[in-house]
């Protein structure tokens, strides 16, 4: 008997084809009627397949009396409710490692994307523009000042990329990395007031909600880029709007958002924001890759066995 699994989202061809080999699948995504669905469920489910975007809510956890393992496919796990998790002795893992690079890669595309204006460039050509003029000067890259909020792996990365780039690193971080070569900056604020670009890279939920707030904003300046690859509840956004209103920020690059997919009608207006839906992860290779390892995961656990990656809860 194959175990009965919840999967919240769609996945990758072959990594749906190894759910549908192990385990009875229960496709959430497909149900119309999401009570009905649930019901229908939760005297067998055993396992969740969920994704960083949709965690698990108390609800959700709760409509399945029999959950013992939840498998996300992503490293953050900001939206699944770590106390019902710990209640109930569910088993919680993540996809941490395998996608640091992609999401790194695309922090230093969102970096050169916003301080060269590259897609505001591509429009430029294809609305026929160049034909009437040159396009405005953007911003230089190489030798500039980073900071980097959180240098954890996804942060570390991000500063050997940007080391390539010849830049001074500063960061921020609850836990100084004193085996790293990058200069601790006392507050979030004395980061902002010297980075050129700020990247945004720690891990969401209730401790950093909003970290990102006005006055840091301002602090990285009418010359400054902010670029946001992490959670969108770490910058307050209404205030992001108001000071890029203000004219008090430079630029953003910014992947993640507070509601997503809904992103801020006003945040759409700015020329100077680039904006992209939540794609850092999203590489056939990356994506198979956390979709193994989130399957690994499950199967590890229904065999008894140790599983890989497993969050301490
Ligand atoms: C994914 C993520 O885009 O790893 C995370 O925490 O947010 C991303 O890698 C997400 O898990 C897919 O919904």
């Amino acid at each position: 008997m194959k175990p009965d699994v919840v999967l919240i989202a769609q996945y990758p061809p072959q990594i749906m084809a190894v759910l549908e080999d192990n385990f009875t699948c229960h496709k959430m995504y497909e149900a119309t009627d999401r009570d009905a669905f649930l019901a229908s469920v939760a005297g067998k489910a055993r396992g969740l397949a969920s994704t960083g975007v949709h965690g698990a809510p108390r609800a959700l956890i709760q409509a399945l009396p029999k959950l013992e393992i939840i498998s996300g496919f992503g490293v953050g796990y900001d939206a699944v409710d770590l106390p019902t998790v710990k209640e109930r002795g569910i088993v919680l893992t993540n996809t941490p490692n395998v996608l640091t690079d992609c999401v790194a890669d695309l922090g230093m595309t969102l970096m050169l994307d916003a301080a060269r204006r590259v897609p505001q460039a591509e429009r430029f050509l294809r609305d026929g523009k160049w034909l009437k003029g040159n396009y405005p000067a953007g911003v230089k890259v190489t030798g500039k000042r980073a900071g980097i909020c959180g240098l954890g792996r996804i942060g570390s990365a991000l500063a050997k990329r940007l080391a390539g780039f010849d830049m001074e690193i500063m960061y921020y971080d609850i836990e100084p990395k004193t085996n790293l070569p990058y200069r601790l900056m006392p507050s979030l604020i004395d980061l902002a007031e010297n980075s050129d670009f700020f990247f945004v890279a720690c891990y969401g939920g209730p401790t950093t909600r909003k970290l990102i707030d006005e006055k840091v904003l301002r602090a990285i300046g009418t010359k400054g880029i902010l670029v946001n690859i992490a959670r969108g509840s770490i910058v307050d956004e209404a205030a992001l709007v108001r000071v890029l209103e203000d004219k008090a920020l430079g630029a953003a690059g910014l992947d993640v958002f507070e509601d997503e997919p809904n992103v801020p009608e006003k945040l759409l207006t700015f020329d100077n924001v680039v904006l992209t839906p939540h794609i850092a992860s999203n590489t056939n290779e990356t994506r198979a890759a956390m979709g193994n390892l989130m399957c690994e995961n499950l199967i590890a656990y229904f065999a008894g066995k140790p599983v890989p990656t497993r969050v301490p809860v």
